[in-house]
């Protein structure tokens, strides 16, 4: 009798121990925590954000770099570029990336969430976006007094706003200590309408009435994704774009209108993976297409995981919403 009421208990307390694990592998996560455009924050979370990025410049590498955790971002980004460009893992690479950035955030004391930058509330007057406030935001564009040739173009230094002192040892694939650089709009005399017409609310419209993985993937990549990139140049122009805080913002965005074409049929689209695995295409080979089995790769920043974990935002890994 004492034996059954032990062999119970011990029934028990396994079963308890056992069904931990296995709620987190079904992938519980029923508090999503929700991700707003910059200009919504509070005034208090901005700032917070921005001491974040900054004292990630203070923090050792996380990857054997002799440079920052800052610098890790750019770094890697860089070094990983052919594989989560112009692929299908570009949206979920992204995605994940993001994630591994508002935890070292986090790790800098910053207590709120990751949070993207709306551009098509800007298209009338770019330049004039809240997120290019020397105040309540990153500073604006490179100043022409402030002038720096790098690979054979004219460059120009932020000069305003709290990341004016940034040094920044990387640049593409040279080590090239410079500060933070935007150009917008190629550098004319003044900044045009940067590209706007590519990333107006019907542009976007158009993205999203896209009706496959693939083509929705192409079309945002290829249309406004590269339109900002281009827009602000400088720094957001070769694969260390990182180096600019607000690559993140940007593509926070990207993932934005991914979950949003998402949730207009999630029990498929949350399914939904498609297209070429990888840039490279030895001897004019054409590489098998891309599975949600494909591991992602992070040099190290973070655990290599499958694309299938990246598939929705609310799963045991990731647990927010726009
Ligand atoms: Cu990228």
């Amino acid at each position: 009798m004492l034996f059954a009421v032990l062999f119970n208990l011990l029934l028990l307390s396994l079963s308890t121990a056992l069904a931990l694990p296995l709620d987190e592998s079904r992938g519980t996560c029923t508090k999503p925590q929700l991700r707003r455009e910059w200009r919504d924050l509070s005034r208090a979370d901005r700032k917070s954000y921005v001491a974040a990025v900054l004292c990630m410049k203070k923090k050792p590498s996380s990857i054997g770099l002799s440079t920052s955790l800052y610098d890790d971002f750019p770094w890697v980004h860089n070094k990983l570029t052919n594989e989560i460009h112009f692929v299908a893992s570009f949206l979920p690479w992204h995605r994940y990336f993001i994630s591994i950035y508002e935890q070292a955030l986090k790790g800098c004391g910053y207590s709120g969430v990751a949070t993207y930058w709306d551009w098509t509330r800007d298209v009338a007057s770019m330049p004039s976006s809240p997120v290019f406030s020397p105040i309540n935001g990153f500073g604006g564009n490179g100043s022409p007094d402030k002038a720096m040739q790098l690979d054979g173009n004219t460059q120009r230094c932020v000069a305003d706003g709290p990341l004016k002192d940034l040094q920044l040892p990387y640049f593409g694939d040279n080590a090239e200590p410079h500060c933070l650089l935007r150009t917008f709009n190629a550098g004319g005399e003044d900044a045009g309408d940067m590209l706007s017409p590519n990333y107006t609310p019907d542009a976007v419209e158009q993205v999203m009435q896209s009706q496959d993985y693939d083509s929705f993937r192409i079309a945002l990549e290829s249309g406004p994704h590269g339109a900002i990139h281009a827009a602000l140049g400088g720094d957001m122009s070769p694969a260390t774009a990182p180096n600019d805080p607000l690559f993140f913002l940007h593509h926070a965005q990207v993932d934005r209108l991914w979950w949003l074409w998402q949730q207009e049929s999630p029990l498929v689209r949350t399914r939904e993976y498609a297209g070429i695995r990888t840039q490279d295409q030895l001897d004019g080979v054409i590489p098998p297409g891309a599975q949600v089995t494909d591991l992602l790769h992070m040099a190290g920043l973070a655990s290599d995981i499958k694309v299938e974990e990246l598939l929705t935002t609310q799963n045991r890994r990731l647990c927010y919403r726009y």
